[in-house]
């Protein structure tokens, strides 16, 4: 019999010190210089410059640009750590880390050392943000049926098309866009290029008028013969479909902690209503009702915080078949996040309907994250396509 060697230490399954200490100074951060402005963001739809001026100044903006570059090279669980925390007290902050991400990921897979000294440094100091264009009017869920065209003339390649709800649409300077190259190629005729704001032909649309993320811009692009350079490809071309799939594997955990950090706020929330809150001659977190209410909440966010933290986890070891686990996290944590929500408004009662508590934009903040980066339908396609095949 083959002799089993026990980790006596039981640290298996416990972050290391370092990513308790980030959570520690994230959470004291948040709170002080990004919470007291969140309900004004939400109100006024207005950007949240008092988030991204803290979180550039702590080198929290982008922190997973290598070092290299002159970024942090922070780990993808480090990354998710930070963005729950800012989503805790306001999500519309936590789509600064989250697009900075999205926005440059496929060039930290697969783009050239010419991109990555043109693009990083710029977002590590700060300096620049970053957005992610793979989604059209008529090709969302269905992204492989774009129609934005990228042609090659001489040493430059020439884009013509739109791109809809891109986050940081008209904030970021650079902008990772999937186009066709190869239109008899299908999936295979497709390339990641990148755009600088400035680049000719180049322009952004009004912002979206939104249900939540108020303080987050969404916006349409417009390339009209829009020139950028040769070298601005990500990879050779015809890869960039599957560079825009496997950055979704690598960000679908990041939009999973954005989700759990919107529930964790919603049920620190609740916690202290219920605990003051008096009715019938006692507090109602004194009736079962509401005592199980919140036990399923917890118990639920600390599932989808497990799940995150294992999908970003098998993403920073360089596991092949993220598919499943990178869906299922975004997913499960995303469906977390809305029921949460929902019953913190309902456990708030009258009050949690009124834009005087937190719950009611924590609501309506939760619901993007069941949609954006692949509906919850399309991830339960990705999953059970990884489960059949
Ligand atoms: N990583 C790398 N390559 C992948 C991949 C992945 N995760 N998933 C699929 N591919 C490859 C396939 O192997 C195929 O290549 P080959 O033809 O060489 O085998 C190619 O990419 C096309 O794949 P597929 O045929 O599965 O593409 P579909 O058009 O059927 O679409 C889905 C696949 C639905 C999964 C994709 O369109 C999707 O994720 N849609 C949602 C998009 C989205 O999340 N939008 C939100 C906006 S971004 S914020």
């Amino acid at each position: 019999m083959a002799h089993w060697q026990g980790n006596s230490s039981f640290d298996v399954f416990a972050l290391p010190d370092e990513h308790t200490e980030l959570r520690a100074v994230l959470r004291d951060l948040c709170e002080k210089q990004i919470a007291p402005y969140a309900a004004e963001v939400d109100e006024d739809s207005r950007y949240p410059d008092e988030a991204l001026t803290a979180l550039n100044a702590a080198g929290f903006s982008a922190m997973h640009i290598p070092d290299e570059y002159g970024g942090q090279g922070a780990d993808a669980v480090a990354a998710c750590i930070v963005i729950e925390e800012v989503a805790r007290v306001c999500a519309s902050s936590s789509m600064i880390p989250i697009a900075n991400k999205l926005g440059t990921q496929g060039i930290v897979l697969r783009g050239s050392d010419e991109i990555k000294q043109q693009v990083f440094p710029s977002l590590a100091s700060g300096e620049a943000m970053a957005a992610y264009a793979l989604s059209e009017r008529e090709a969302g869920s269905d992204a492989a049926a774009m129609r934005t065209r990228a042609r090659a003339d001489g040493d430059a390649w020439v884009l013509d098309g739109s791109k809809c709800w891109i986050t940081n649409g008209g904030r970021a300077t650079w902008y990772t866009v999937m186009a066709v190259t190869d239109p008899d190629k299908g999936a295979n005729g497709i390339s990641s290029f990148v755009v600088h704001k400035d680049d000719e032909g180049f322009t952004v649309g009004p912002t979206e008028r939104k249900m939540g993320l108020h303080g987050s811009p969404t916006a349409e692009l417009y390339f009209e013969k829009c020139r950028i350079p040769g070298d601005r490809i990500i990879g050779e071309p015809g890869t960039g479909f599957k560079t825009a799939l496997t950055t979704l594997d690598h960000t679908r955990p990041t939009i999973g902690a954005q989700a759990v950090g919107i529930a964790q706020g919603a049920l620190d929330h609740t916690i202290a209503y219920v605990k003051d809150r008096k009715q019938f001659g006692k507090t109602i977190s004194q009736f079962q009702g509401v005592e199980f209410m919140i036990a399923d909440m917890a118990m639920k966010i600390e599932a989808a915080r497990l799940m995150v933290y294992s999908a970003a986890a098998r993403a920073e070891r360089g596991e092949e078949k993220l598919g499943f686990i990178a869906s299922a996290s975004k997913c499960f944590a995303s469906d977390v996040a809305m029921e949460v929500t929902t019953n913190a408004v309902q456990l708030f009662g009258g009050a949690g309907y009124t834009r005087d508590f937190p719950v009611e934009r924590m609501m309506r903040d939760a619901k993007i994250t069941q949609i954006y980066e692949g509906t919850n339908q399309i991830q339960r396609v990705v999953m059970s396509r990884a489960l059949l095949r």
